[in-house]
């Protein structure tokens, strides 16, 4: 069993290294979310193989609009590792995914350690400082199309993510107005408040989710609490940027 595991999170990495998509585990071969968990936790250690550190965590569909998106109703987490961040201002290369989205997000960085089942004011407490954030998804799988278990298989298909300025850990971050603009015209537009309610409590269920998994949240750990809105397909030549209210402005360009 571990083998046939190790062998899809093979086929995964491969697929992130290649640029090229890979099929879902077949209908009669699917497997449970723990079971999931485990296949991404071999895929990370893969990358750890190659040298990226672990940098932090990634929620995923924390809000209804990612939910129907992709036909999925739970919400996921996924590690991220350095070699995944990109510098603010910066270019992503196309040609480097497979058919990437981008997605904006509230991102925390934790000043002390948080794990298991903590209240909202013990996850407040640990916060460092908020920043406005883009995630790139991009699904390891054909037409961007998966189970539950298959997507938190595939690091709930997270690839990069861009950070913007540090603004204070005290900062209301409950309801503000998230705009995610192409070529400076609007595409999405949504509200912090569509992020489980509260992005707060995106970061008490990634201190769950992942102590779960056996997985501790460390100072310095960035938590990127999930996307307001849909996210949106990216070609060469856009110039991406995401607006949180209150928070600032984080960009790239598409090369
Ligand atoms: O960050 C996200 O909400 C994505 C989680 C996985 C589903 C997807 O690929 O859209
Ligand atoms: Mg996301």
């Amino acid at each position: 069993m571990t083998s046939e595991l190790s062998a899809v999170a093979k086929r995964l990495d491969h697929a992130i290294q290649s640029a090229t998509a890979t099929h879902q585990l077949p209908a009669d071969q699917q497997v449970d979310a723990a079971t999931g968990y485990a296949i991404q936790a071999m895929g990370v250690e893969l990358r750890q193989q190659r040298g990226e550190r672990i940098v932090g965590v990634k929620l995923g569909l924390t809000s209804r609009a990612k939910m129907e998106q992709v036909g999925v109703d739970e919400v996921t987490w996924g590690r991220l590792t350095d070699a995944m961040r990109r510098e603010e201002g910066g270019t992503l290369v196309r040609a480097d995914f497979i058919h990437p989205r981008a997605e904006p997000e509230i991102a925390f960085v934790l000043g002390r350690r948080l794990t298991g089942d903590v209240s909202l004011a013990e996850a407040a407490l640990a916060i460092e400082a908020v920043a406005p954030a883009i995630e790139i998804i991009d699904s390891r799988y054909e037409n961007f199309k998966f189970s539950l278990s298959d997507v938190v298989a595939d690091n709930s298909s997270s690839a990069a993510f861009f950070i913007g300025g540090y603004a204070r850990p005290d900062t209301d971050i409950a309801n503000l107005g998230m705009v995610l603009s192409i070529n400076r015209r609007p595409r999405e537009v949504g509200s912090s408040a569509a992020i489980l309610g509260h992005p707060l409590r995106s970061l008490v269920a990634a201190a769950r989710m992942t102590a779960r998994a056996g997985h501790v949240l460390e100072p310095g750990d960035i938590v990127l609490a999930g996307a307001a809105t849909a996210a949106v397909p990216l070609a060469s030549g856009m110039q991406v940027e995401a607006e949180v209210q209150n928070l600032g402005r984080v960009r790239f360009d598409v090369r």
